[in-house]
């Protein structure tokens, strides 16, 4: 039998590809040298410095698995997890930026956009020039989108919006928003626009003073007789299945990215134990210390194998969204649970932002509930079993 490696327990190193593990150490050396030393200040003053998107951009992490001629890399779905796991690994908000800019803007204008709207947008989402937001949820549709008030009506020229969308990450600093709208034109039904700044009745104010997040901006996206051209419709989709298909994007890359999240939090209270000494003998010298981090060092090594396996079908087509589901609520759930216990095995200090603990805790209390909450994906994994719908 081989050795056992405490950091890999089940070796997913050997399960990646040379060039996933290349686009990983790039990230992880980004994340490391640029975004970690300036977490604190950006979480202490609740501020986000537009200029990583740009970084990012020139890393290649945005929109990894776009192709290249629209500027992605072309990379695989176990590469972009990847990323979102080393950018997490420093902090929710920035894995945030990344994941919105690439599954719920980039993603949507590839999958759904014409040529013009792919060659108009993407290359500077892909290098960070342009910053892009979503807007799906309202003050009064969270988790039922489908209840949005936002409308679309048809005008001679195009269509004209109204409606509000609140909690929309990046919005206060987005050049591009692809907004998800009732369209009269089409029954009712649920489409996709893409506006940008500067045009009349579209505004993004910012949601000040939340505990969460505080890296990441958030803001509303408010529409007061939008009049924009035909042009700014994504053609290629109608429905809810529209924005859902690129949430099933961000989900799985959310289930990745919590689980380094998670992994801070471990290697910190492992170190925390080895360090600190009590009653003589270091903290993790003690049977209640040693059984919370064979705890973590288990969730962590179960969660990331499944969003490996995970990966692994959705580059061969073959993943079904109630496998997303159930991977972003049982790693979002996971590593929430994880980050409480770190935060306790740091003791007081546990409390301080210096030690990045209770930052992720507090973090990870948002990623639980956007995307979908924990308990709506365990309604999306018990109807699937019974064939009961019981959202409503
Ligand atoms: P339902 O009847 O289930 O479905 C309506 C239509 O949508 C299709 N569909 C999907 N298609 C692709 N992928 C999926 N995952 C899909 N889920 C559903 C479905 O086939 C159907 O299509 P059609 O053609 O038959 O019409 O819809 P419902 O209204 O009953 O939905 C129920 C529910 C609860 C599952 C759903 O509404 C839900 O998932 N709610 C959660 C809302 C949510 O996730 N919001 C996210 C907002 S964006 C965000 O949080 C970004 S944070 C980003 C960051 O900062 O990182
Ligand atoms: P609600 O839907 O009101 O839910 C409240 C509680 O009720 C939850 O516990 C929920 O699980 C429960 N609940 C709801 N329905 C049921 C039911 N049928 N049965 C049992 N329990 C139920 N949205 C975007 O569109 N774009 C973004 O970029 C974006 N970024 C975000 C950034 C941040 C920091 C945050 C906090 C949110 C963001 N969101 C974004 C919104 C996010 O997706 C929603 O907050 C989330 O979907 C939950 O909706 P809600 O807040 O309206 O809660």
């Amino acid at each position: 039998l081989a050795g056992f490696q405490w950091e890999d327990p089940f070796l997913i190193e050997n399960e990646l590809r040379e060039d996933e593990r290349m686009i990983r150490d790039s990230a992880r050396a980004y994340a490391q040298e640029r975004l970690a030393s300036r977490v604190l200040d950006a979480f202490q003053r609740e501020h986000t410095d537009p200029e990583i998107f740009r970084e990012m951009g020139e890393m290649g992490l945005l929109g990894t698995t776009i192709p290249e001629e629209y500027g992605g890399i072309d990379a695989s779905y176990v590469a972009y997890g990847l990323v979102a796991r080393e950018i997490e690994r420093v902090d929710s908000g920035y894995r945030s930026m990344m994941s919105v800019q690439s599954s719920l803007v980039m993603y949507p204008i590839y999958a759904y956009g014409s040529e013009a709207q792919r060659q108009k947008y993407l290359p500077k989402l892909a290098s960070g020039v342009s910053i892009g937001c979503f807007g799906l949820t309202e003050p009064d549709a969270g988790s039922d989108p489908a209840g949005m008030k936002t409308v679309a009506k048809k005008s001679a020229s195009g269509y004209v919006l109204n409606g509000a969308k609140t909690w929309i990450s990046n919005s206060p600093i987005a050049d591009v928003f692809v907004v998800w709208a009732k369209s009269e034109e089409h029954g009712g039904k649920i489409c996709g626009f893409v506006l940008e700044k500067g045009t009349k009745g579209l505004t993004a104010p910012k949601i000040e003073n939340k505990a969460s997040l505080r890296a990441s901006i958030t803001g509303e996206v408010v529409l007061r007789d939008v009049e924009v051209g035909d042009e700014a419709l994504l053609p290629n989709v109608e429905g809810l299945k529209g924005p859902f298909g690129c949430l099933n994007r961000a989900r799985y890359g959310i289930a990745w990215g919590v689980m380094g999240a998670a992994e801070f939090c471990w290697h910190a209270s492992r170190q925390y134990g080895l360090d600190r000494k009590q009653f003589n003998r270091p903290l993790a010298n003690t049977q209640l210390f040693q059984l919370k981090l064979a705890n973590m060092q288990t969730e962590i090594a179960l969660g990331t194998q499944a969003a490996l396996k995970v990966g692994r079908l959705m580059d061969n087509a073959k993943a079904a969204p109630e496998m997303i589901s159930m991977i972003k609520r049982n790693n979002c759930g996971k590593a929430l649970d994880i980050a409480r216990t770190a935060r306790d095995m740091h003791g007081g200090n546990g409390i301080s932002l210096e030690f990045g603990v209770i930052r992720h805790m507090i973090n990870l209390e948002t990623v639980n509930t956007y995307e979908g909450t924990h308990d709506i994906h365990g309604l999306i994994l018990g109807r699937a079993q019974t064939d009961l719908q019981a959202f409503a």
